[in-house]
């Protein structure tokens, strides 16, 4: 890996994946992306990782997809690279995956820190899908996440300005979860995640794909797949564990089975 750093034992059952193209603040050129994506691919396998955190430097999380990569491309060349299977895989992962952004979310940076499940901010975040500056519009989900993150009067706003939104902005409309001192904001993205790690892993992958799948489906289909997904638990030890503790007066212990 060149562009980013894998650490899966700082905490147990935490895995971090570091963006590291710090002179270009952290800019996601089609390498990185690929890396993010075989990371991404190898943590959802480790049974040892419960929880992954995404996060950048503290100067940008990450500035935008590389400027200078796509500078020249055709849309032909665009269409033929199919950046979109790399971004997919974001999407893709069963694990809750938290973004710790400080600095610079801007362009495929957001779009990137909005595709993990929640987002812990630095006071010193900057979101923003810029595109437009530059003469083209975000494509890798900016206009559909955004403005169901934050509404369509905000979102236009921002995407036809390329305006930036400071991270208590960014809070207040409910696009971050927390945000916190700069100091604080990578052990505050652990301290969620060590929270979430101590839980059933098979309970925490079904109900995240069961609030992801508000977002794509209508509320009948959505309410048929959280039914089932609830009963799907009750299929896990984890389940038997977690009923068992609370009746016994003690800690479950989760197992992820
Ligand atoms: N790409 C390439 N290099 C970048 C970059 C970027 N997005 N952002 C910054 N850099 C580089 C700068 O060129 C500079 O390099 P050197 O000149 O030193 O070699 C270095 O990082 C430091 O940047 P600055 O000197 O500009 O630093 P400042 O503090 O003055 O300004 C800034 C920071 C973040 C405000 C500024 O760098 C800036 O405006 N950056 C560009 C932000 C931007 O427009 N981002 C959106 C890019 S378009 C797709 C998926 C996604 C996308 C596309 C396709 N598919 C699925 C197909 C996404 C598109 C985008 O994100």
């Amino acid at each position: 890996m060149e562009f980013i750093k894998v650490t899966d034992n700082k905490e147990p059952y935490v895995a971090l994946i570091e963006l590291n193209r710090p002179k270009e603040l952290n800019a996601l050129n089609r390498q990185l992306m690929e890396e993010v994506r075989d990371a991404l691919q190898q943590l959802d396998k480790n049974d040892a990782v419960r929880v992954i955190i995404i996060t950048g430097s503290e100067q940008a999380f990450a500035a935008g997809a590389d400027i200078k990569q796509m500078a020249d491309k055709t849309a032909i060349d665009m269409l033929m690279i199919d950046q979109i299977s790399t971004w997919d895989q974001i999407r893709k992962t069963k694990k809750p995956i938290i973004a710790a952004v400080s600095g610079f979310a801007l362009g495929g940076g957001c779009e990137l820190a909005m595709t993990c499940d929640m987002i812990i901010a630095s006071e010193t975040a900057k979101f923003g899908q810029p595109e437009i500056k530059i003469g083209t519009m975000p494509g890798a989900g900016g206009t559909q996440r955004l403005t169901k993150a934050i509404g369509k009067a905000k979102a236009m706003e921002l995407i036809l300005t390329g305006r930036f939104l400071s991270a208590e902005e960014a809070r207040s409309y409910g696009l971050v979860n927390k945000v916190v001192p700069k100091e604080m904001y990578l052990y505050e993205a652990f301290q969620l995640a060590k929270e979430i790690a101590q839980l059933s892993p098979v309970a925490v992958q079904l109900a995240k794909e069961s609030v992801n799948r508000s977002f794509e489906t209508h509320l009948d289909e959505g309410l048929t797949l959280e039914r089932k997904n609830f009963y799907l638990t009750f299929a896990s030890t984890d389940q038997k564990e977690g009923m068992q503790a609370f009746v016994e007066k003690r800690k479950p212990d989760f197992k992820g089975k």
